[in-house]
């Protein structure tokens, strides 16, 4: 006879958990006791979004589910933030949460809710476990839903008495990883519509990707003379200097390369949805015709030909269809070969940052200088503003598992998937990039890095504004500011507060001795920025943004 505390740390070990994320709660008490015996390591977060967003990080890094462990009410409220995140970035996440005792349910019992109805649309799968002797079959099959097919969060409810109660229940086995491959008949008809083809364009996106995937999708490129293109937020799938990368299919995409996207006759879409983000709002691909043939290859059948009509359909993860395509070779060189560099050409003049802009610090030569002295397998976490822009144009990803941003546009997520990135892999460099308003969304979590001995260096750069909004504001509203304006705190005198280094740049050349010096620190650093809030594009200025309205 076991505790359900007990069965539910057991079921984790046998699905292969080593860490969790957490913050405690009076509510799952007997999983913390449990934790206290087992290998499974516990790290303890300072507010349950940023715990959340540690466990995305950590499935997005790995494919393995990131596990968060929270306690009901406000703890779960908390936590749907990064739930949310998970969900639209096919993210394998499972979030347990402590549940009020049943005797209590359906009283609005203290911190209750229902978590089946609250987090109902934005999670995978949702469940509560009533019966201790059931946690092994929940706990495997949440494993199987949140990896199987187009990933996802679970959230598993785990009533108070539930987990205290004894019971006897068969050990859990692991889950089995589902494979779902192209067959012959799909790989021909690939095949042919390849050959007919003028100006194919290959979209990468999605989840299910790894290193081996990332290096066979390029000797299918190479082969095939494709010019590759990555959907917003997933730039480590290709390396952006091979002569076949054509540019990020983002937000404030390269117009040569939407134009090359919207004038191709045949899109392949590999593992992506093309939500509005990368589509430029349904436009690059139409909704729900697009006006090129589409071969769209997803790992969830329910995801082909919901959003756009493919003329092919391939229902296969990526990383199983770039191995099934890689055996396929041209009979003769392809006809649009003499054009995929010339995209290449356009992407590296597009993502060289300009010397020059407003103010005394300038963004361009900060990036020129992080892209020379950062290692290739350097990982870069982002949350959402403009200051992200820096980061997506200018930044040349070259490797698999180097990028955690959220493709849904969520504010304070670089901080604490900084933390989950660098307690991960403490032996490559984590930087985070932050806004001042989106540093404040979870910068707690800097407090965790420190807790745990983990060098991230945060780069805080402050406008003063919620400068995203600000931009719009001007652009639909011009000079009417309201609550955009922001008074900030001493950012670097934050980071000695914590425990950290802390550096402020106000000149262009302080940036490179005060990022060394934080690199030098061995401490979890901050290094602030105060940069022009005119500076709010790499192209255009605040005031040019609202004389143009
Ligand atoms: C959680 C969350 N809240 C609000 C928003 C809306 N929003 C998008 S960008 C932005 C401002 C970001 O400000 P900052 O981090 O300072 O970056 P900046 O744009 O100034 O570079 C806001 C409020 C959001 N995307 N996410
Ligand atoms: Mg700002």
């Amino acid at each position: 006879m076991k505790t359900g505390g007990q069965l539910i740390v057991d079921a984790l070990e046998a699905n292969g958990t080593d860490r969790i994320y957490c913050v405690p709660g009076e509510s799952y008490l007997a999983v913390l006791d449990a934790l206290h015996d087992s290998p499974i390591r516990t790290i303890v977060c300072r507010q349950e979004g940023g715990a959340a967003m540690m466990a995305d990080c950590h499935g997005r890094l790995t494919g393995k589910p990131g596990i968060c462990f929270v306690t009901r009410g406000p703890g779960a409220t908390n936590a749907s933030a990064g739930i949310h995140i998970a969900m639209q970035d096919s993210i394998p996440v499972i979030l347990f949460i402590g549940q009020v005792a049943s005797h209590a349910k359906q009283r609005e019992a203290f911190q209750e809710v229902d978590y089946v109805r609250f987090f109902g649309d934005i999670a995978k799968w949702v469940v509560e476990i009533d019966d201790a002797a059931r946690i092994p079959e929940f706990v495997t099959r949440a494993f199987a839903v949140a990896t199987s097919g187009r990933p996802g969060p679970v959230v598993i409810s785990l009533p108070e008495d539930m987990l205290t109660s004894l019971a006897e229940a068969p050990a859990a086995l692991p889950h089995t990883p589902v494979e779902t491959r192209p067959g012959e008949a799909e790989l021909d008809a690939l095949e042919t519509l390849l050959n007919k083809a003028k100006r194919p364009f290959v979209i990468l996106g999605g989840t299910r990707w790894d290193a081996a995937a990332v290096a066979r999708m390029r000797t299918i490129a190479e082969a095939w003379s494709l010019p590759v293109g990555c959907s917003f937020r997933r730039q480590m799938l290709f390396d952006h200097l091979h002569p076949n990368y054509a540019g990020d299919v983002g937000i404030g995409i390269n117009p040569k390369l939407a134009t090359a996207i919207k004038q191709a006759d045949l899109v392949l879409l590999i593992g992506g949805r093309m939500g509005e983000m990368p589509s430029s709002d349904y436009t690059l691909l139409k909704s729900p015709y697009p006006d090129q043939s589409l071969v769209h290859v997803h790992a969830d059948a329910g995801e082909l030909g919901r959003v756009y009509r493919p003329t092919l359909a391939i229902n296969a993860s990526p990383s199983a269809f770039v191995e099934a395509v890689a055996g396929r070779k041209p009979a003769a060189t392809p006809v649009w070969a003499d054009e995929t560099p010339k995209l290449h050409a356009a992407y590296l003049d597009w993502s060289t940052p300009p010397e020059s802009g407003p103010g005394a610090v300038q963004m361009g030569p900060i990036m020129n200088y992080l892209e020379k002295m950062l290692p290739d397998d350097a990982i870069l976490t982002n949350g959402a503003g403009n200051y992200a822009t820096w980061v997506h144009r200018f930044h040349r990803s070259r490797r698999f598992a180097t990028q955690a941003a959220p493709t849904s546009g969520s504010m304070g997520y670089g901080t604490p998937a900084a933390v989950a990135a660098k307690e991960l892999f403490p032996e490559r460099d984590v930087i985070a990039f932050a806004g001042d308003g989106c540093f404040l969304m979870n910068g707690q979590e800097f407090a965790t890095a420190v807790q745990y001995d983990l060098p991230i260096i945060v780069v805080v750069v402050n406008n003063g504004i919620y400068g995203t909004i600000r931009m719009h504001q001007e652009r639909e509203y011009p000079g009417r500011v309201v609550a955009t304006d922001l008074k900030n705190p001493d950012f670097a005198a934050l980071a000695r507060a914590y425990g950290g280094h802390g550096e402020t740049v106000e000149k262009t050349a302080d940036f490179a001795p005060a990022f060394e010096r934080a690199r030098a620190s061995g401490k979890p650093s901050i290094v602030e920025i105060r940069l022009d809030p005119e500076a709010i594009t790499p192209t255009r200025t605040m005031t040019q943004i609202r004389d143009r309205s």
